[in-house]
């Protein structure tokens, strides 16, 4: 491969429409950190370029549903992402957004270039119109019946229901999402990227030029090149984007995928003046850190504008990822499926590191893998706290005690010793060949194989044993520990950085370069060194169960949502009604029924009389907390004794799906007595 000067590392840029989660962490954000912070060690020019999609329909539907602006919604979620990776210590060089100004001219720029050049073809179609709101309908904002598994509520883009895609033109009884008229067929003109032109050529750059892609992404190139590119349109009628910088497309803006990554150019240009050496530099190696459903964009799509544009240069690796799941489910936004990195921050302070690992150990490089909060925590305690931490925990506390914390010299080495030392070097070659593959997980394990050597090498050697007999001998192996110990602060590094910053303050080490990786003299005789505190501490049950309730408590909430409603009942003569006779009371006294669960003995106010009421609610309502409450009460039932207490009437309640009660009362206060109907 060739010898780079600098690399640009770039990561699929979130939508600004939800916090991120562990899939988007395992998938792009781990990987390219640890590549980032590796390269750095070695002393490599590298920028790692982040920031919020913040186009697209999703965030305008969002923001209807939510009654705000799509600019209400960016803002916030732009906020949590940032801020959490912020915490979580992911080390962009820049972190920006494409509602920025430099992205509205530098995205308009682009596409004027190409327009000028006549890069773009120019089509009309007929597209839904909805004539109330006088727009044009986005895919997302067309929903009708799915002509295939006849399920309502498909999109005008794709049936969620049985995942086949759709045109607009597809649905059966299409609907406005705005409106919810009938939407009518109208013509509009749009620019189209051929991506037929450039097929010949991406077959070569791709199929020929980078075979060394990983199988998965290499594979999707391989079939959309064989069944053929088409036109693609590359402007979209909404009013949320990019306007689209030519006078006859007012209203238009730049479709979502045509400006996010531009977004990378962007950010760059932001981070600093001298961006071209990035963009337009054959010496620069640019990376693009994705996950799979990215894949047609970063290697096909992308590479067709940077080539149209003709002074940028190309990818020369996009290392996607798969997906991970979470406890066995696809992980979802929309139901709430997924571990928020804000929410893990809040949660267990402290581990950015530990969840670090184990997206790592654990993370989807060739196929689909699940995250489980069980191998969550076995990884941390029998991985982390009994190899990692252990080791290098024995090592400080036994020279603490043996030399008072400071580094005794070498003396003869066994062809153990000898061995064992060696083994650091090795292992520095086989995590620098993971690395520079893209292979983390590997790359990790053998990073954690030195901290497996160093467990070994201490139980085989047993000082504390040898001690009694062998003083000087123990000197050795003290040393060997140690240098063992100062290797890791270099070769865990990429992977734990939080980690390795503590473990240097116990050694009083400062940051080494990854070149120093390797070397047995880390540490000189007579260095002082700290008194360690755990690097890492273990994770109870009762903490990981929590973490698996929150996930039932989700999972039974989405349930209650899709529930059924109960279906409505034979109809009934207004007469029928009007024999009920159902009024405004006021709770003047409450308390609970003894030996009961379920039963409170109310006193209500009804405007008529002050009367006993038993209603089955004490487990939604403390007593306490309910007096003085106006609730509906049907005062004409027939008196019925309740635990030898005579109920006179029925106070009325919203029942959920759950069976949860809950009162049905004015929205403002009205006189006790007031009739409902
Ligand atoms: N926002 C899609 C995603 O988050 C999209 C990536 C853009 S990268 C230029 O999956
Ligand atoms: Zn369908």
């Amino acid at each position: 491969m060739k010898d780079y000067k600098r690399t640009l590392i770039t990561t699929a840029l979130p939508y600004a429409n939800g916090p991120v989660h562990i899939g988007h962490l395992a998938g792009v954000y781990v990987p390219a950190d640890i590549y980032a912070r590796y390269l750095r060690l070695r002393g490599r020019e590298v920028v790692m370029i982040g920031g919020s999609d913040e186009h697209g329909v999703p965030i305008t539907l969002k923001a209807k549903k939510e009654g705000v602006t799509p600019q209400d919604i960016v803002d916030k979620y732009h906020g949590i992402i940032k801020d959490a990776f912020g915490r979580f210590g992911i080390s962009f060089d820049v972190y920006s957004r494409t509602s920025s100004k430099t992205h509205f001219e530098t995205a308009s720029e682009f596409f004027k270039t190409l327009y000028d050049k006549g890069e773009f073809v120019e089509k009309s179609s007929q597209q839904f119109y909805d004539e109330e709101n006088n727009q044009f309908l986005a895919d997302r904002y067309i929903t009708g019946t799915c002509p295939h598994c006849k399920s309502e509520g498909a999109y005008g883009d794709q049936c969620e229901a049985c995942g086949t895609s759709l045109n607009a033109t597809d649905l059966i009884n299409p609907k406005s999402a705005i409106s919810g008229n009938v939407p009518v067929l109208k013509e509009t003109k749009h620019w189209y990227l051929p991506l037929d032109k450039y097929e010949p050529w991406l077959k070569e750059w791709i199929l020929e030029g980078h075979k060394e892609w990983k199988s998965n992404v290499y594979g999707q190139c391989k079939s959309w090149l064989d069944s053929g590119l088409h036109p693609r349109a590359v402007t979209r009628d909404l009013n949320w984007g990019v306007p689209v910088p030519v006078e006859e497309a007012e209203g238009k803006v730049l479709y979502v995928w045509f400006d996010a990554p531009i977004g990378y150019i962007s950010a760059t240009k932001e981070m600093t003046p001298d961006w071209e050496k990035y963009w337009k530099d054959e010496d620069t190696k640019m990376v693009h850190f994705i996950g799979k459903d990215n894949i047609v964009f970063h290697c096909i799509i992308f590479p067709s504008m940077l080539k149209a544009e003709g002074s940028y240069i190309l990818p020369e690796n996009v290392p996607s990822n798969e997906f991970l799941n979470l406890e066995g489910d696809k992980i979802s936004t929309s139901r709430n499926w997924a571990v928020w990195l804000h929410e893990y921050l809040d949660e267990f302070p402290g581990k950015e590191d530990v969840l670090k690992y184990v997206l790592t150990a654990n993370a989807p490089e060739t196929k689909d893998n699940d995250f489980t909060w069980k191998d969550f925590q076995a990884r941390n305690n029998n991985e982390l706290v009994a190899v990692l931490g252990n080791f290098v925990n024995r090592a400080l506390v036994l020279t603490n005690k043996y030399y008072k914390g400071v580094v005794p010299a070498l003396g003869e080495l066994t062809d153990v010793d000898k061995e064992t030392l060696a083994e650091i070097a090795r292992l520095k070659a086989e995590v620098e060949k993971s690395l520079e593959n893209y292979r983390f997980r590997e790359a990790l394990k053998f990073a954690m194989d030195l901290g497996r050597l160093g467990n070994k090498y201490l139980a085989d050697e047993e000082p504390w044993k040898v001690v009694k007999t062998d003083p000087t001998r123990v000197e050795t192996i003290m040393n060997i520990c140690l240098q063992i110990t100062a290797n890791l602060t270099i070769m865990m590094e990429p992977f734990l950085p939080f980690t390795m910053d503590k473990l240097r303050g116990f050694l009083n080490l400062e940051k080494l370069d990854w070149e120093r990786l390797g070397d047995t003299a880390l540490l000189a005789a007579g260095h002082e060194v700290k008194k360690p505190e755990l690097l890492f501490e273990k994770i109870e049950d009762s903490v990981i169960e929590a973490q698996v309730q929150k996930l039932l408590d989700t999972k039974k909430a989405n349930e209650m949502e899709a529930a059924v409603v109960a279906p409505a009942k034979e109809n009934i003569e207004f007469d029928d009604f009007t024999k009920m006779d159902i009024r405004v009371g006021t709770i003047i006294a409450a308390e609970k029924v003894a030996k009961t669960k379920k039963l409170l003995k109310l006193e209500v106010d009804t405007g008529i009389d002050k009367r006993t009421v038993v209603s089955g609610i004490a487990e939604y309502y403390k007593p306490e907390d309910i007096i003085g409450k106006q609730v509906s009460i049907l005062v004409n039932l027939a008196p019925k004794k309740l635990r030898g207490i005579e109920s006179q009437g029925m106070i009325l309640m919203a029942e959920d799906a759950d069976g949860a009660l809950r009162f049905v009362s004015p929205t403002d206060a009205v006189k006790p007595g007031s009739e409902i109907r």
